[in-house]
């Protein structure tokens, strides 16, 4: 999409109910794959490409998955331009890079979710990572959205690559603490996150006690595999839901499909907040 700075920040923050974001692991999928999986993503609506994980993520190989959608998506919008049936603006969804690291950057990438790993008891991933990248992001000219990222039991593979402190599933009061901090910060985003593959997702609860907080979008991702489970999450409050696993794990276009409707069901649900 290659967007005007500040474009992916008003995408992402825009209050227009709740949304899906597709994630895209690089070190999961070959390019091709990729690129196919967020095009059929798209037409079925979803409205925003996340491409990272935690490990197996070098900056050519994130590169090469950020420039495989991004021309699959203007091959389609201009498709889409020559028909006058087509919806052009249904093909502009960001590519947002959702990094593990200063090593996982690409300048074909629409804008970069700019996280603070709340409870990481590494300094690395509190600010030392972001340093080292914000050079090379002023450089690309990508847009920034200033979130605070705070992952719960179980976990998984970044709890473990970041070294999180996890937040358990009782524990509200600590996720309202930390949604107030990351408002204070001046993020715009909370992410709450129980890790890719996640047994279960992020407990209700947390994320209504994050939504207590007024002024944050809140996204929520890890172990949501479908609508039902969506539903959940977004009747607590979520403005994003972020799934990953589920797509990945589909052997055909017809299951893609499916699975894909299924999440995008949960959409529906009326949030409590
Ligand atoms: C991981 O929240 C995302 O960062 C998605 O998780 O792979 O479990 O869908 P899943």
């Amino acid at each position: 999409m290659r967007s005007e700075h500040g474009d992916v920040l008003a995408h992402v923050t825009a209050k227009v109910g709740p949304r899906h974001a597709l994630l895209i692991d690089p070190g999961k999928q070959d390019v091709e794959l990729a690129a196919r999986r967020a095009l059929v993503a798209v037409e079925r609506g979803t409205r925003l490409i996340l491409v990272g994980g935690s490990t197996d993520t070098p900056d050519d190989v994130v590169h090469a998955t950020c420039t495989a959608i991004q021309d699959a998506l203007d091959l389609a919008a201009m498709a889409a331009s020559q028909n006058p049936e087509g919806d052009e603006d249904q093909w502009r969804v960001p590519v947002v890079l959702f990094p593990g690291g200063a090593h996982a950057l690409s300048p074909a990438a629409d804008g970069i979710l700019f996280m603070m790993l709340m409870n990481s008891t590494d300094p690395r991933f509190l600010i030392s990572e972001q340093v080292r990248g914000a050079p090379y992001i002023e450089r690309f000219g990508i847009d920034t959205v200033p979130t605070g990222y705070l992952v719960m039991a179980p976990g998984g593979e970044v709890g473990r690559v970041g070294k999180a402190d996890l937040v358990e599933a009782d524990e509200a009061e600590r996720v309202k603490a930390n949604a107030l901090t990351a408002s204070m910060y001046g993020f715009r985003l909370l992410y709450l996150e129980a890790g890719s593959g996640a047994n279960a997702p992020v407990n209700p609860d947390l994320i209504r006690a994050a939504r207590d907080v007024p002024g944050l979008t809140l996204m929520v991702g890890g172990g949501l595999r479908d609508g039902a489970a969506v539903s959940r999450a977004i009747e607590a409050g979520a403005d994003w839901v972020v799934t990953g696993t589920l797509i990945e794990e589909t052997a055909d276009s017809t299951a893609l499909v499916q699975a894909l409707d299924d999440v995008l069901s949960g959409l529906s649900a009326q949030s409590s907040s």
